[in-house]
Formats: C-alpha cells, structure tokens, sequence
C-alpha cells in the first residue's frame, strides 16, 4: 500500500497532520516540490493520496491541486449478496470474489487489489456475505469466523471494516435453542455470547446487517414482536463493542393475492417502521431502500427516507443491475442516482440535504465478481465508482463523476471522453424508453428479472400489479385509491396525487389513467409508449454506431467486449419494443400514428 512508502507514492508528497479536520478528511496542498497532505487520522492521509493520484491521471499538476475534502457521511457500504457456494444471488461479473465450494475462499493477491480498489474510491464498510443467509452461511459467526477474520485482515489496512449478514433464528440454527423471540432472555443471551466470540476474532467488526420477516426470512413478526424489539436484542448485544445493526427495510407481504386491490406494496416498509420512530437503540440503523418498490428503473423515492426523526437510516442502492440491464445493457447509474438524490422531500429540501443529517450511512448492493474486468461489461464498473464518489459526495454530478471515470478508465483525450460520455449519460434515459412506462414498473420477465413480460408479475403474490385492461392502466394511489400519497410530505402529497403537478415520468406510479390520457407533450399516453419505445430501440443503434467510431482510441480488449454487449443490448431493446407496444395495441386496439410495425 502506498503509505508505507512503496507502490503508488509520488515523488514529492508530505504528510502532516491537522488534528482540526474532521475524521477521514483530507487537505492537499500544492506547489512546485511536490504535495503536501494534512489529516487528522490515517485514513484522511490514506483518501488525501487516492484523491492525489486521481487528479495526477486527469491531467493536473502539483502546483495546481489544493483541494479540502470530507465525506458527506461516516459509513459508505458496500452489500455483497455472495453465497458460500460461490454463487452471487443478482450478480452478473462471475462467481464471487470471496467463497467457494461452501468455504471462504480467494485469491489473496486479487483481494488485496480488491480493497485497494473499494478504498481508492472511498468505501469503508464491506459485508462480504449474501443477506439472503444460508444455514451454511450462518457459519460465519461460528465455525468458520476464523476464515472470514483472515479476509476481515486484508480489508483492514485499507481502513475498510466488516460486516456480517446474519440468520435472525441464529439462536435456533446455531444455538439449538427452541425459540428466536427477542425478548426472550436465553437468546439475548446468545446474541450476546456470539457477539463476545466474534469480537475476539474481529475486534472492529462494524456490526451485523439483517434481513429480517421478508422474503421467507424469519423475523420477529412470526414471534408477535415489532421489527424494534428484533433489532434491538442484536444491537443490544454489539453494544459493548461499539458495534452497530444494520436492519433492512424491506418488509412486505410477499404472498399477496392479486384480487386484493388494499393492500399496495409501495407502502409497507412506512407503515412498519415509521410507527416505531424512537423505539430503536441507537447502534441500530435502519437501511431502506431508496424507492418503495425494488430498485426499478423508475420509481419515487421511499417516503420512509428521512421520516424518521429519532431513527439513523442508511440509504440503500443497487450497483448490481438487477432490473437495469443486468451488466449486459448500458446503464450508466449515476445519472438515476443523481435524480433520487435532488428529488424534493418537502418545498425546502430534497433528499441530498438529509444525507448527513437524517441518513447517517450509504448502503449498496455490490456489482463485482470474479470476472478479469471486475464487473462483467466494462462500463459497469463506472457504476461502482459512482456509487463510492456520491456516497463520499452527494453533490456531485452525474457528469463529473462519469467524466473522471472515462478519464481515469481510458485517459483524457476529449475524443474519446465526450462521445462516451454522452452516450453513458443518455444511457439511463434510453434504457428507461424501451422499459415500462411512465413509472410502470414490474414488467420484466419474472425470476430472472432480464427481458419484457407486461404480464409476467401480473398475477403472482409479489404485490406488484399494473391491472391493464382495454382502457386504462395503472394504480391510483391517491387518496382516491390505496392511500400511499399520504405517506408523504404535504407538499410531495399534493404534488403526487393530480396527474398535472406529478412528475410526468412517474405519472403511472401514482395514477390510473385512459390510454387517450393528453401528455404535457400533446401526445396521448398511448402514443407517448410507441414513439419512446421506437426510440428506444434506434437509440441503442446509435450506441453502437458511437462505439464503433471510437475504436481506434480504445484498447482492444475494452472495444470487444462493450461492442459485444452492445449487440446483446440491441436484441434486448427490439424484444422490449415489440413486446410492450404489441402488449398495449393488443389490450386498447388503437394504432400508432405513424403506422410502425407492431404485431397485432
Ligand atoms: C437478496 C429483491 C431481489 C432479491 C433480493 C431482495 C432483497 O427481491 O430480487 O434477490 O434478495 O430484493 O433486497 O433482499
């Protein structure tokens, strides 16, 4: 590692401390010798040099660098979802980097480039194991702690901690007590005993992460106890060793019925939590995902974020491109991410104003695995550093932080960096045009999650419903309907709830309406769905046509693989295309105005 003299160190460079910055924080000073870089601690020296040798690549001179930085929060967390048997539950890089054959293991040296990695971009906290907690898994904290401590090791010089996913029934599964109940006094106990054990073994272990009564998990609903007594008794137990619990939001009904037009998903994780505000120990921070749906490619975002005025929250993304493109369609995240984040809460703030503030921590859900390139399509692992770039900086925008990666991935040469960057900014939107709809969600093929099928969540128990019929679709979540508006700030309610102050791209979020709908645009619904989905598809083409042009200035191996996927892309976008236009001919009958083909 660079600090200790080798690697990476420019010539040049001085350390000294500033016990006023904050923690992690860094002060680079420039002149004609060299650097200087000031820090309280040693992870401010260690980011001070990344943020060093980063503007070095992009092109600046000692001189001129003098920059202040501190994160905007403590925790920026990276989720794995990686089982022991090597498989990586919504990966789309390979295997995972860190377990095989039911056992921890990696390539040390490729570890450590790993770290390195995660660090250079400002990560800090990493749970290498899937939330989705196996029997084999639950091991972790038992048996084979002594294997994740070792992989625990390597992270630790990098200043990144460890988290562990673990079994909510862990009492019964590795304990063989008959019961899980969390106020039950022999499995505080037990928590408390395996908290004792796996500090020795980690002592900075940052805590543990939960899935809990979603998704078949157990949790303390099934024992009659609220979500709060179930974190507590874990936090309780981490207390001692200024440990944390990480508890996920995501709790809903996943055995709905479709006929059941009261219950809506969307509103599930608000009204388990928000009525809990206050009854959480504070080493418990509750990480909600950042739409109330699934991380779709367009939804609002949770109005639990932010709600909770005596509860610390972490914010959860998904790096991983579950619903996005699986890493085989271009999906460039941090433009989606750069609008969650400048979307009102209220008429005086948006969401970036609460991170720091009501959101303490950063969660997201890993996109690497074992492949060379880390992350499958090259251009995804721009996604991976957006994700520790915004999480250090949320006021950052889409295009600087796209524009660096271009320049610190492929080098500085504009002719190569604005084409590429336009196309990685517009891939979002062009993704976006040949999906669901207006805010639709859902209407991918179902397990997989990769591909079109408008019906394919239709009738199942995920509670994930858009009830298309010959003249309308959409949920009305007004007042009128499920109520969900009202989960929302008085100023976010009114705006939602009338279909000419909501956000047009959201607008089948919110509403039920006719296919003859007028769009601000003049175009009705209907043909507003043909033209983007048309476009969508001729979009991708120019994707194509831009990459192609930029061969000569790429590097090989980075040329044939994007235009590889480019070309998978395209067979996806004329399969949403035909699929979703032919879908809603079929149900309204009513033609495009421009006669294209739609197969009737
Ligand atoms: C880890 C979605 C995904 C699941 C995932 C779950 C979660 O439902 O499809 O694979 O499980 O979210 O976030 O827990």
């Amino acid at each position: 590692m660079w600090l200790q003299g080798g690697d990476d160190c420019p010539p040049g460079v001085r350390f000294e401390t500033d016990p006023s910055l904050p923690p992690e924080a860094f002060r680079l000073t420039g002149g004609k010798g060299g650097c200087l870089i000031e820090s309280a601690d040693e992870a401010g020296r260690m980011y001070g040099g990344y943020a060093l040798l980063a503007k070095l690549a992009l092109g600046g001179t000692p001189e001129t660098i003098s920059m202040t930085n501190a994160p905007a929060v403590s925790e920026r967390i990276l989720n794995h979802w990686d089982n022991l048997t090597g498989d990586v539950e919504r990966g789309y890089s390979g295997k995972s980097l860190f377990f095989k054959n039911g056992e921890v293991s990696y390539d040390p040296q490729r570890m450590k480039d790993y770290a390195r990695l995660l660090a250079s971009v400002g990560i800090n906290r990493v749970c290498f194991n899937n939330v989705n907690v196996t029997p084999l898994a639950a091991r972790l904290i038992t048996d084979k702690l002594g294997d994740l401590a070792q992989l625990a090791a390597i992270f630790r010089p990098f200043h990144i901690k460890t988290i562990i996913a673990v079994d909510f029934s862990s009492p019964i599964l590795l304990g063989g007590l008959s019961t899980a109940d969390p106020l039950d006094g022999g499995v505080a106990a037990w928590w408390a005993k395996a908290a004792e054990t796996v500090y020795k073994a980690i002592p900075d272990l940052a805590g543990f992460l939960v899935k809990a009564d979603s998704e078949f998990r157990d949790g303390p609903a099934a024992m009659g106890r609220t979500q709060a007594d179930g974190a507590n008794v874990i936090a309780r137990a981490l207390k001692p060793y200024g440990g944390k619990v990480y508890w996920r939001c995501f709790v809903y009904n996943c055995e709905q019925d479709w006929r059941d037009t009261k219950t809506d998903r969307p509103k599930a994780a608000y009204d388990h939590f928000f009525p809990l505000d206050g009854s959480f120990d504070n080493n418990v921070i509750l990480q909600v995902k950042h739409g109330p749906s699934d991380f779709q490619v367009r939804e609002p975002n949770s109005p639990l974020l932010g709600a909770m005025k005596d509860t610390a929250q972490a914010m959860e993304l998904q790096v991983t491109q579950e619903y996005t493109g699986q890493q085989i369609d271009l999906y460039a995240l941090a433009v989606q991410w750069e609008e969650i984040l400048s979307a009102p809460v209220s008429d005086t703030r948006s969401t970036r104003g609460l991170v720091g503030q009501e959101i303490q921590a950063v969660a997201a859900v890993a996109n690497t695995g074992d492949d060379a390139n880390w992350t499958g399509h090259t251009l995804a692992q721009a996604n991976l550093y957006a994700f520790g770039r915004l999480a250090w900086d949320p006021s950052l925008t889409a295009r600087e932080i796209l524009s660096d990666w271009i320049g610190l991935t492929f080098g500085t040469n504009p002719a190569l960096r604005e084409p590429l960057l336009n196309m990685m900014l517009d891939s979002r939107g062009v993704y976006e045009k040949y999906n669901a709809p207006l805010g639709l969600c859902w209407m991918v093929n179902i397990n997989h999650h990769y591909g079109p099928s408008p019906e394919g969540y239709e009738f199942s128990k995920w509670g994930t419903y858009h009830r298309a019929d010959a003249k309308a679709i959409g949920v009305d979540r007004t007042d009128n309907g499920t109520g969900y508006t009202s989960q929302y700030h008085p100023y976010l309610r009114a705006l939602y709830s009338n279909p000419d102050t909501c956000p047009e791209e959201l607008l089948l979020y919110f509403h039920r309406l006719p296919y003859t709908y007028t769009l601000k645009s003049g175009k009705t619904l209907l043909q507003h769905i043909y033209d983007t989905h048309f476009e969508g598809a001729e979009d991708v083409e120019g994707f194509i046509e831009t990459w192609d042009g930029l061969q000569p200035l790429l590097p090989e191996s980075a040329y044939y693989s994007v235009a590889a996927r480019l070309k998978r892309q395209l067979v996806n976008a004329r399969e949403w295309r035909d699929v979703i236009n032919t879908y809603f001919y079929r149900k309204s009958g009513i033609p495009d105005r421009q006669g294209r083909k739609i197969y009737p």
